[in-house]
């Protein structure tokens, strides 16, 4: 018996290999495809003899292995179209949870070009070859204590700025001490972040200028972190956006802006509020409100389109509980698994500050 490995781009190909080579009677022992985006097929065969013979008999043999050519050609088929299946699947995924059909686009096209191909396989389900697709594409901050000194809120208003401000402060001041700033001299704008102060035993000086801002964070100088609080600013108004760029050129060493804004907001809002708060080099995007929405797809569509990293999520109204630093794994959970299964992946990936 001779048994004979055979490559080539098609299955018709390789079984004419076989057939020049081991002659008709050879048996196919089995068909694989290999290669990039499985487009090689391996033929392994078998033959007692490999003279070929032109007789009636040996002819109704060779009726009976284009049989078997076309099973194994069907067999490719099946195995093509469970790949397309797979994509279809994967493209629901990713509508399901409301990412942008030009990223999904693009995950399908990545697939198809192949440089994922290979790890979409019969024993990888759509979501989990999904969850590690998106995962190595989620950029994050690491927290602020890790990071630097300083750090300003800006964003619309009611976003939830002076509420993350404060779980923040909470949080660090367990262990380390904060100074608090607010920039908000409206009539009562200074109220919310007192009582937080308040409650939390923690100084808070108001800025009605640059030059105070500046005076402030010199007399915080024994302070480990400093947290800024910043009026309300609508993403329509330039005038006001350029006069907090006032403030905040002051500030005398590097500093962290986080841009707050709540995921309820449309879409199209998120990218206007995006666009024209760059003026203030906004260092990342942290999302407020996860507990009031269903679908999370614009968090990750507005990561992808801006290039900023994530940084903190907001869950709830409770200072300082209801906060949690911006992991990929939480992100993409989200993403993948919306509001049915929040609460249960919240216990799974859930980081306490
Ligand atoms: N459900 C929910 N509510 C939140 C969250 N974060 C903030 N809020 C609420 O959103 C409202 C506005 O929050 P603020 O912190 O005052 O928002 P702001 O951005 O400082 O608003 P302005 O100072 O007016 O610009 C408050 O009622 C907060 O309790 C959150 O993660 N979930
Ligand atoms: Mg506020």
């Amino acid at each position: 018996m001779k048994v004979k490995r055979f490559e080539a781009k098609t299955i018709k190909e390789a079984i004419k290999q076989v057939k020049d080579t081991l002659g008709p009677d050879a048996v196919i022992l089995s068909v694989r495809k290999f290669g990039f985006l499985n487009r090689h097929v391996e033929v392994t065969a078998a033959a007692d003899s490999p003279i070929i013979s032109s007789s009636k008999e040996v002819k109704e043999k060779w009726d009976l292995k284009e049989i078997q050519t076309e099973i194994m050609e069907l067999k490719a088929l099946i195995e093509d179209l469970f790949v397309e299946k797979q994509m279809l699947h994967l493209f629901q995924w990713t509508k399901r949870g409301d990412l942008s059909g030009e990223i999904a686009l693009k995950i399908i096209e990545g697939i198809k070009e192949g440089i994922l191909a290979g790890i979409l396989r019969e024993d990888v389900s759509v979501k989990e070859f999904l969850y590690d697709l998106l995962l190595k594409l989620v950029k994050v901050l690491p927290p602020l204590e890790k990071q630097r000194r300083i750090a300003v809120f800006v964003g619309p208003t009611g976003m939830g700025k002076t509420t993350t401000l404060a779980k923040i402060a909470g949080n660090l001041s367990k262990d380390k001490s904060v100074g608090l700033i607010t920039l908000d001299t409206r009539l009562g704008g200074s109220d919310l972040l007192r009582a937080y102060a308040r409650l939390l035993e923690l100084p808070i000086e108001v800025a009605n200028s640059p030059k105070r801002l500046l005076d402030i964070i010199k007399n915080y100088a024994d302070k480990d972190f400093i947290l800024i609080d910043t009026f309300g600013v609508s993403p329509y108004n330039q005038f006001k956006i350029k006069d907090l760029a006032r403030y905040l050129n002051v500030i005398p060493t590097s500093f962290i802006t986080y841009l707050v804004i709540s995921v309820t907001t449309k879409e199209e809002e998120i990218s206007k509020i995006v666009q024209e708060f760059d003026l203030l080099t906004i260092s990342s995007l942290l999302f407020t409100k996860i507990d009031e929405a269903d679908i999370f797809g614009t968090i990750f569509n507005q990561m992808v389109y801006t290039g900023k990293p994530l940084s903190y999520l907001t869950t709830g109204q409770r200072v300082p509980e209801d906060i949690e630093v911006a992991t990929p794994e939480r992100v993409i959970d989200l993403i993948i698994n919306t509001r049915g299964n929040y609460y249960d992946s919240t216990q799974r990936n859930r980081k306490v500050l």
